[in-house]
């Protein structure tokens, strides 16, 4: 590249299906906010990577997504924006994105009765949103599925032989549990790719989550299974923070292989670092045989969406630690949202993980 900059060396897989997916907007509070999930953030990311591998994300089997999600979720995201047009909800009162506004929440049903199938489009809507925040039209079942896609791509990358591969991953995932979606995610792109490691790794493997929120969708995913760890360091949600009703320390999954390390809100590199530390080594000491980082950088100082205040320097070191472990790592793009960073500090992310691997397997000669 020539402009004395370190080169990366891990492979960048990537899709221009991702531009398919336009939020336009969030509901937040009964409102219509400008949304900060855009496609912009993925530009931005390959942008500041320019020089490294670009690996162009291939098709993978619904199977693929089917290990991680209910096939009545994939069907209605899959018919959700059509059946919303053909409703004719866009002409009359003119919206044009899928937003729900009935949710069949327990408190709803008698003992024994559950949500029968509505006949309006506008109440299915609610049936797997769990919040008003996750906007749905023309392209983004295209773009979540091209991000499932990419993920595993890296995935497969790593299953041959390289140390380490980076998704672009856009919309995030983490956010989406089996059978449901919200907080910007649809479909959890890191927990396919820990459910297909864990198919081609007899170990377990691990997930750990360095997101600013709570990663809520991989934590419900694998709850009772003992052979994938997650791990998940975010904004305390009990200061007030998405996803507000889960992310707390005391939930441990069936078998303890879940571990939650919120923080106070304005907590900078010292606490973040431990508990990324932290989370590494429980990993390790669980005996986890490959690694999937979600790596979202809304921890950062400077993000507009998350209260701790995370340096550049911590993004690099955090990727020396997760390194170090010496595991073949796949690292999924999930949040960060301020446009003049967010590359940058995926990049600072990637050059510590390749300095960890290097410190791993010079240590192991
Ligand atoms: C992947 C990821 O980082 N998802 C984060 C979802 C959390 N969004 C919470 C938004 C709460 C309301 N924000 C108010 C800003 C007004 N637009
Ligand atoms: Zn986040």
């Amino acid at each position: 590249m020539g402009d004395g900059r370190p080169r990366l060396s891990t492979p960048v897989v990537w899709t221009d299906l991702h531009r398919l997916h336009e939020p336009g907007g969030e509901v937040w509070v009964g409102l219509r906010t400008p949304g900060t999930e855009v496609p912009e953030r993925a530009e931005r990311i390959r942008a500041a990577l320019a020089g490294a591998r670009l690996v162009e994300a291939s098709p993978q089997p619904d199977e693929a997504v089917l290990a991680v999600h209910d096939a009545a979720l994939l069907d209605y995201l899959a018919s959700a924006w059509r059946e919303w047009e053909a409703a004719g909800l866009t002409r009359d009162p003119g919206q044009d994105r899928v937003v729900p506004y009935i949710f069949p929440v327990p408190s709803l049903f008698p003992a024994g009765v559950g949500p029968a199938q509505p006949a309006a489009a506008s109440a299915r809507a609610g049936r797997f949103a769990y919040d008003t925040m996750t906007l749905i039209g023309p392209g983004t079942w295209e773009a979540a599925r091209a991000a499932v896609d990419a993920a595993l791509t890296a995935a497969d990358l790593v299953l041959a032989g390289e140390r380490a591969a980076y998704a672009c991953c856009r919309p995030p995932g983490h956010h989406a549990t089996r059978s449901g979606f919200g907080g910007s995610c649809y479909l959890n792109n890191a927990a396919a790719t820990a459910a297909r490691l864990r198919a081609s790794v007899d170990a377990p493997v691990a997930v750990i989550d360095v997101d600013a929120h709570h990663g809520n969708g991989t934590q419900a995913i694998f709850w009772d299974d003992p052979l994938v760890l997650t791990g998940s360091v975010h904004v305390d949600p009990g200061a007030g923070w998405f996803p507000h009703f889960l992310g707390f320390a005391d939930e441990t999954g069936v078998s303890g292989t879940n571990r939650n390390l919120p923080l106070a809100p304005g907590s900078g590199d010292d606490e973040w670092l431990e508990a990324v530390r932290s989370l590494a080594g429980w990993a390790r000491a669980g005996g986890a045989e490959a690694l999937v980082v979600a790596l979202g950088v809304d921890a950062a100082a400077c993000d507009p969406e998350s209260p701790l205040a995370v340096s550049a320097a911590g993004f690099r070191s955090a990727g020396r630690e997760l390194g170090a472990l010496g595991l073949p790592t796949v690292l999924v793009q999930e949040g960060g949202y301020d446009l003049e960073t967010i590359g940058e500090l995926v990049r600072e992310v990637l050059l510590g993980v390749e300095e960890g691997l290097r410190g791993a397997s010079e240590r192991r000669q």
